[in-house]
């Protein structure tokens, strides 16, 4: 038999009554996963740790019905009471973005923890990954993803987002990584994971979530979904087993000078360290103190690329099935 039938055979029958005991899935997502419909994962740090409440919710709301126009269905991932939930029902999404939620961030390390102690997690980029490949989820919509910190080479903050890009065969739709970080060395260490990855639109300059440019070039650039789509299925019809960065600037104009929004990102990381703050707390810390310093704008320009991001995703997980079929 022709490998590529092996694989088509694969991507066909991702069995729903498989997945583990610690994961509720919802019906809807369950139905749309048996009927080979379009499903984007959708990750739950951003709501529980990257925006204020109420723009959290309403955000998470919003994101998730672009993505129902686009023609696919949505599936926030996150943990209720130690429980993962696979597509985040509007009451639950409602409790678990409010502060009293007291979720943990939750990436790969903290999932053991946060489950055996009934906890509510708010699951990052690595940890929504995880799960939407447990049940064949190809593709994934956020802001951001973590990178290489400045220095990482010496302090080893490398997020655990980049590992797990490696590790699962599922387009990563964001706006590329703050400019703060080392974004060389985190296109180099996503190389070394195998990771491809591609500019969308218009540009091939790999951008930095709030900026549209970060000065550096992403290795490949496509323009339209069916093309992503196409990248996507040529991944899997390989077995490769490791994923795509689909890089999508922000549009125009929510764009912030590159200069400004440094200063303002400096200036929060220089309050980070005289704080203490360390390790998994630097991220949700650098995002609040940015929103203050930059009265909100940051937030606005948060909302507006996520919500691209949400059109673009959907697109690409709508021609994805169509190949894929
Ligand atoms: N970048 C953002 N907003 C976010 C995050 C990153 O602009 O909300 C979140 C994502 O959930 C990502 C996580 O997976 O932070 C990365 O955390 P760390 O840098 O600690 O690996
Ligand atoms: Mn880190």
């Amino acid at each position: 038999m022709l490998i590529s039938s092996v694989y088509k055979n694969v991507r066909r029958c991702v069995s729903t009554k498989a997945i583990s005991r610690a994961i509720d899935l919802s019906s809807e997502v369950r139905s749309a996963l048996e009927a080979n419909k379009p499903v984007v994962a959708l990750e739950s740090t951003i709501i529980t740790h990257g925006m204020p409440h109420p723009d959290n919710l309403e955000t998470a709301l919003s994101v998730e019905s672009i993505i129902r126009d686009q023609g696919a269905i949505p599936a926030t991932i996150g943990i209720l009471n130690g429980r993962i939930k696979i597509g985040l029902e509007h009451r639950e999404l409602e409790d678990l973005s409010k502060p009293t939620a007291n979720a943990v961030k939750t990436s790969r390390r903290d999932f053991p923890y946060v489950l055996s102690h009934n906890l509510n997690g708010g699951t990052t980029v690595s940890g929504t990954l995880m799960i939407a490949s447990h049940v064949g989820i190809k593709v994934f919509v956020t802001g951001g993803v973590g990178g290489v910190h400045r220095q990482g080479e010496s302090t080893l903050d490398i997020s655990a987002d980049l590992v797990e890009m490696g590790r699962q065969p599922i387009m990563v739709v964001s706006s590329g990584i703050k400019s703060i970080l080392d974004i060389e060395r985190t296109l180099e260490y996503l190389e070394t994971q195998g990771v491809c990855v591609m500019s969308y639109g218009p540009s091939k300059h790999f951008p930095a979530f709030y900026c549209e440019k970060s000065g550096f070039m992403a290795p490949y650039h496509v323009t339209q979904p069916v093309e992503a789509a196409k990248v996507l299925f040529q991944s899997n019809e390989l077995g490769l087993g490791s994923g795509i960065l689909l890089a999508v600037p922000i549009p125009k104009p929510f764009s912030i000078d590159r200069e400004i929004m440094d200063t303002s990102i400096n200036l929060a990381l220089e309050e980070a360290d005289s704080k203490g703050v360390q390790g998994k707390e630097i991220t949700p810390f650098v995002l609040e103190r940015v929103g203050q310093i930059t009265a909100g704008k940051s937030l606005k320009s948060n909302i507006a690329l996520i919500k691209n991001n949400a059109q673009v995703g959907g697109q690409v997980a709508v021609e994805y099935q169509k190949l894929a079929e």
